[in-house]
């Protein structure tokens, strides 16, 4: 192809730099307080403010007529009765709530958020809200230079997104996931802005093709949807962590997630037979190297018929399924949303009889190629059509199976648009609209669906669900991985910042493929990857047909055994990662985040790409690149602790670091504590004993923490069956206090008691457990 030559630069070809021509809202004619809203009719356009909260305000903006209210999908908070204090002047209203101010000036009409202290959060000054005759919406906000953006959900590049143009259509992207490729997999049309230490975010929730321009304008930014109405929430904060928490008030928080879902998986693709697959389990469990999930990819089914099985490949799928349960494994199969046009294939037939299929408004099901060739694609947006697919998952669920993975759900079609026609007419629950618009909630839909299915017949089972495709609000059905990457180190750098954005922007569970999907991985980028990955919250190891083998083993026993180490590691680790879990589905916190979360005020960390925290109390510093064994870590203030070597470091400053290649730079802060368990062996990989290590502090410090434990299998948390032990480490010059202040639940725990180990102390100091004086090494009856 020419543009893929030099050809695209022609000194002939012309750029158009021409602006855009929008139709500004105008002048206020009318306003008028209904019940719960206010509302605006201007010279062009309809203005409703609504709020969900204190914290949070909607805002919608219709170009034709008043504003419909109707809530999306996506969100599952409804407006408020809140308490608004109203003033009418004659350049503006004001509604104040008892966390914001919204002014709205009348000419034109421009709105101003504010916090109660007058710091402004989002200003319309010059340009506000406007669209386009062909239906564009958009509107232009002041940015400051102290601005740093975060959130996006899946976008490659760096952390702080402050300078970028961001795209949001679903889309497969096979090969590059460069800095400059976008869009993605998903489509999370959010971010968070901190300005001076104080964030608030912004919810743009519109499910068309939607852009952030972040870009083009010095002091401008702008968010603009190809149609439909601009409909967003702004969410005050302003610590990072309320804002998440608003966001996640509204677009739902990820239920708790299986721990076997949170264990190590093995994928490929493909292991391609049943005799693949229980040598490879037979690997694991001989190498005694816990693995809890075996992905099944697409040669697992006929001819790539979802909901069948291969019986040449894997002629007892259901025996597989019982031996390698046995081992402590479970199998998890791909599902994609395309069914082959087959008239001899019941799900074919089905879905045709039933009008379950993506149609055009004549009536004719659509049909695109997938792996199973010519396909019709299931309309996701029709409850009636998700229960018949949700039902569908009993086939897989008879076998034992408790986890899907949905790929290919943009959706993916192999044509030059990569997806379904956007002509299509989805039926949507009665309110019908073409693919145009329903596009980016496909996936997110297809994730509902299966969620929902295999929950009712796991009856009393936790599923787990991993999505490629997504919207916001996705968290709540699936985990994330971050689609066809590759075995670069630039792709292992590139993970972090993604994973902690997608954090940040409400998806806890979320990883890449860890070592790299496509190209052939080295065994130095499989050990760098896998430390990482030890404290991804989604954590797989998966690779592509035709590049070398990753498994742990495949390097020689040199690497293995580091390999091992840290997968081990996972699982000593797991009642910490457990609680945090448990974090994200109470408060919708992520598990991995940046340190600007927790260190908001502290500038060093606004744009810190390679380091993450579990946590409020862990930093990770992974090593990105080959032969590197030093490197510079930031530590904010206080003091830390090496995890492994136990050497102290002071905070506030950068230090030089030493890491040969089995070794990974993890440090606690002092004052704070963490839960660890112990690794035994592969079928049972958690062992008996709860570790709680504590690390002293000489300044007087204070951390609470929440321990969170339940069967991590069943849903009888509901009725109270959990462990919940509120713990807080009081540290001073002469002592440090152990207290549990609050116990919960009735779960009945293999461990009595918390084996506490106190790191740190110093002469003078002596432990105080539950106001008793104890030694360094004891524990505590639980
Ligand atoms: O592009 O099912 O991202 O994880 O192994 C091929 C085969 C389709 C894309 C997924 C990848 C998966 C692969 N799929």
């Amino acid at each position: 192809m020419l543009e893929d030559t030099s050809f695209a630069i022609h000194p002939g070809k012309k750029t158009s730099n021409e602006a855009i021509k929008y139709v500004d809202i105008g002048n206020v004619i009318e306003y008028k307080t209904t019940e719960q809203n206010y509302q605006f009719i201007s010279e062009h356009g309809y203005v409703t403010i609504s709020f969900f909260s204190d914290s949070i305000v909607r805002i919608v903006m219709n170009p034709w007529k008043i504003p419909d209210l109707t809530l999306s999908q996506t969100v599952v908070a409804a407006p408020k009765k809140v308490k608004i204090n109203e003033q009418e002047t004659n350049e503006a209203i004001i509604l104040q709530t008892t966390k914001m101010e919204l002014v709205v000036r009348k000419q034109p009409l421009r709105i101003t958020i504010k916090d109660v202290a007058g710091h402004v959060l989002e200003n319309e000054s010059e340009r506000g809200m406007a669209y386009r005759e062909n239906g564009e919406v958009i509107v232009f906000k002041d940015k400051d230079k102290q601005d740093h953006f975060y959130g996006f959900g899946e976008k490659s590049g760096y952390l702080d997104k402050c300078g970028e143009k961001y795209e949001m259509w679903n889309t497969d992207v096979y090969a590059p996931h460069n800095p400059e490729t976008d869009p993605l997999y998903q489509s999370i049309p959010y971010f968070m802005t901190l300005r001076d230490g104080r964030a608030h975010g912004v919810f743009f929730d519109n499910t068309f093709k939607t852009t952030f321009d972040l870009k083009s304008y010095e002091s401008t930014y702008s968010f603009h949807a190809e149609g439909g109405q601009l409909d967003y929430y702004v969410m005050t904060g302003p610590e990072p962590k309320s804002v998440l928490e608003q966001y996640t008030f509204l677009t739902g928080r990820m239920p708790l997630p299986a721990k076997w879902a949170i264990g190590y998986h093995q994928s490929r693709y493909s292991y391609e037979s049943e005799e693949e697959v229980r040598a490879l389990a037979k690997n694991f469990v001989e190498r005694d190297i816990p693995v809890d999930v075996i992905h099944l990819d697409i040669h697992y089914m006929d001819e790539y018929r979802v909901f069948t099985f291969d019986k040449k490949r894997f002629p007892n799928p259901e025996q597989l399924i019982i031996d390698l349960r046995e081992m402590g494994i479970r199998i998890v199969p791909i599902v994609d949303p395309g069914v082959k046009k087959d008239p001899e294939y019941s799900i074919y037939q089905e879905g045709v009889w039933q009008d379950n299929f993506c149609k055009y408004i004549e009536g004719n099901i659509y049909y695109g190629e997938v792996w199973p060739g010519v396909s019709a694609f299931p309309d996701f947006t029709e409850e009636r059509v998700r229960k018949w697919w949700g039902e569908q998952h009993a086939y897989y669920t008879n076998m034992g199976v408790e986890g899907i993975w949905n790929d290919m759900n943009e959706p993916a079609v192999f044509n030059e648009t990569k997806t379904m026609d956007t002509s299509v007419m989805h039926r949507n629950d009665g309110r019908p609209a073409t693919h145009r618009e329903l596009h980016n909630v496909y996936g997110y839909l297809m994730g509902k669906a299966t969620y929902e299915g295999m929950k009712s017949h796991l009856k009393g089972k936790r599923p787990f669900l991993l999505t490629r495709s997504g919207y916001a609000g996705i968290q709540r059905y699936a985990a994330v991985w971050t689609g066809d990457n590759r075995s670069f180190w630039e792709h292992l750098q590139m993970s972090l910042p993604m994973v902690m954005n997608l954090g940040l922007s409400g998806i806890a569970f979320t990883g890449p493929d860890v070592g790299g999907f496509a190209h052939d991985t080295n065994p130095e980028l499989l050990v760098r990857w896998m430390q990482i990955g030890a404290f991804t919250p989604y954590f797989r190891n998966h690779s592509a047909i035709g590049t070398r083998y990753q498994e742990p083993w495949m390097f020689g026993e040199k690497y293995e055994s580091i390999l091992k180490k840290y997968i081990q590691m996972r699982y000593e680790w797991m009642p910490q990662l457990y609680l945090l879990f448990y974090q994200a589905s109470g408060q919708g916190l992520p598990v991995m985040r940046p340190l600007l979360m927790e260190y908001p005020d502290d500038k060093k960390t606004y744009r810190l790409n390679d380091q993450v925290m579990i946590g409020d109390n862990v930093i990770v510093a992974p090593i990105l690149a080959p032969s590197v064994t030093d490197r510079v870590v930031y530590l904010p203030e206080g003091s830390w602790v090496d995890f492994v070597t136990e050497r102290e470091y002071e905070g506030n400053q950068v230090h030089i670091v030493h890491a040969e290649l089995d070794e990974l730079p993890i440090f606690i802060r002092k004052g704070t504590a963490i839960m660890q368990g112990q690794f035994v062996s592969n079928t049972e990989k958690q062992g008996k004993d709860l570790w709680m290590y504590v690390y002293a502090s000489q300044s007087n410090e204070e951390y609470r923490f929440t321990f969170y434990d339940d069967d991590g299998e069943t849903f009888s948390y509901e009725d109270g069956e959990y462990l919940k032990l509120d713990m807080q480490i009081i540290s001073s010059t002469k002592k440090v206090e152990i207290d549990i202040i609050a116990k919960e639940g009735t779960y009945q725990p293999k461990y009595n008691e918390i084996k506490v180990k106190v790191i740190g102390l110093t002469d003078e100091q002596n432990v105080i457990i539950n106001g008793v004086e104890r030694s360094n090494y004891s524990s505590i009856t639980i």
